[in-house]
């Protein structure tokens, strides 16, 4: 396995067949770094095809040319035929090919081996698949690592205004509007020379955080009043099932951010939000402040992880089961819980 840029080059320097895979349930951060990766391969005289696992959420699809991603599930022959010819994948931001979710994890794990694999990522222990392994937990973003690759490469002048606009939205999603403790003073030099590319920023935010439909802010309405906080634990939960979404016309990323709210009380270190859904089971999401490891709790009881301060896992367990195993399971955590030293 290679780590350095300078073992990856050669293999761009004579055009080439390429895939780019993003994650199952694919975020700003997914998309945006995607795209972006898509569009300078492209123009550094690639054949790069961008392939997601299931469908871009609407709160996403204004970004440039979303049209052009193929979506796994709904295009199966075709998202095949193009990883086959592909000599070289990509995978963006994460850090397992179970991540992508039944067929296509299968399909992946039969042909990776015949495969140049690179991962660009910063989600932490990554799996050994690739190749070239870029990971890095301390970046805000694969977003920002995708910025430095192409800086790295030589190729900063051929980020353009559409480059920008998906990478500046996939750094601004991953960090909250640059406000989480992933954001570093790189990152506020990426961004401000992401700004400097023409982009407009303000829109960006507006097409985000400011463009939610009327049920949306009825189902977040809904959400804040079911909203549970347990001061002895200094945690808050939300829990969600189908029959309230289904009365809000629940799309998907309708409740994109709603974990965020629960982190909002003051005396909140640890935030939880449970979602039922049909063909997933339990679907939780968990935010955290300071040291509170959010991941390690994802990952010890919920089949999932991710960051310190962000993390995501699943259970098939119902809804009620799955809050009964995290209220049980709080008091081992109680002492992180009320010291997150924020
Ligand atoms: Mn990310």
């Amino acid at each position: 396995m290679q780590h350095t840029l300078q073992a990856f080059k050669p293999l761009l320097s004579k055009p080439a067949n390429i895939a780019i895979i993003i994650h199952r349930n694919p975020d700003g951060d997914a998309i945006g770094s995607g795209l972006a990766l898509q569009a300078f391969l492209e123009k550094t005289g690639h054949k790069a095809d961008l392939i997601s696992p299931n469908e871009i959420p609407n709160y996403l699809k204004w970004l440039p040319s979303t049209d052009r991603i193929t979506i796994f599930e709904e295009q199966v022959a075709e998202a095949q035929k193009i990883l086959k010819k592909a000599d070289i994948i990509f995978t963006l931001d994460f850090n397992d090919l179970s991540r992508l979710g039944g067929a296509f994890t299968d399909f992946l794990k039969q042909i990776v081996k015949q495969k140049i694999m690179v991962m660009i990522d910063h989600h932490l222990e990554p799996s050994d698949y690739a190749h070239f392994q870029f990971s890095n937990s301390n970046k805000s973003s694969t977003s920002e690592m995708v910025y430095d690759f192409i800086v790295d490469m030589g190729f900063k002048d051929l980020i353009d205004k559409n480059m920008a606009t998906d990478l500046y939205t996939g750094i601004m999603t991953d960090t909250g509007s640059f406000k989480f403790p992933n954001t570093t003073p790189h990152t506020m030099c990426v961004a401000a020379d992401l700004m400097s590319r023409g982009i407009n920023h303000n829109q960006i935010q507006i097409k985000i955080y400011d463009s939610f439909s009327l049920d949306k802010l009825h189902l977040l309405g809904e959400a804040l009043n079911k909203l549970v906080f347990l001061p002895q634990f200094k945690t808050a939960y939300i829990a969600l099932s189908k029959a309230d979404l289904r009365k809000y016309n629940y799309q998907k990323g309708d409740t994109e951010g709603f974990v965020n709210y629960g982190l909002a009380l003051e005396d909140a270190n640890f935030a939880a939000l449970f979602l039922e859904n049909d063909d997933e089971g339990v679907r939780i999401s968990f935010r955290s402040k300071g040291n509170v490891p959010a991941n390690e709790f994802a990952k010890k009881y919920f089949n999932g992880g991710g960051h310190k301060n962000a993390a995501g896992g699943r259970t098939k367990k119902s809804l009620a089961e799955a809050v009964a195993l995290f209220l049980e399971k709080l008091p081992e955590f109680k002492s992180k819980l009320i010291q997150a030293n924020v």
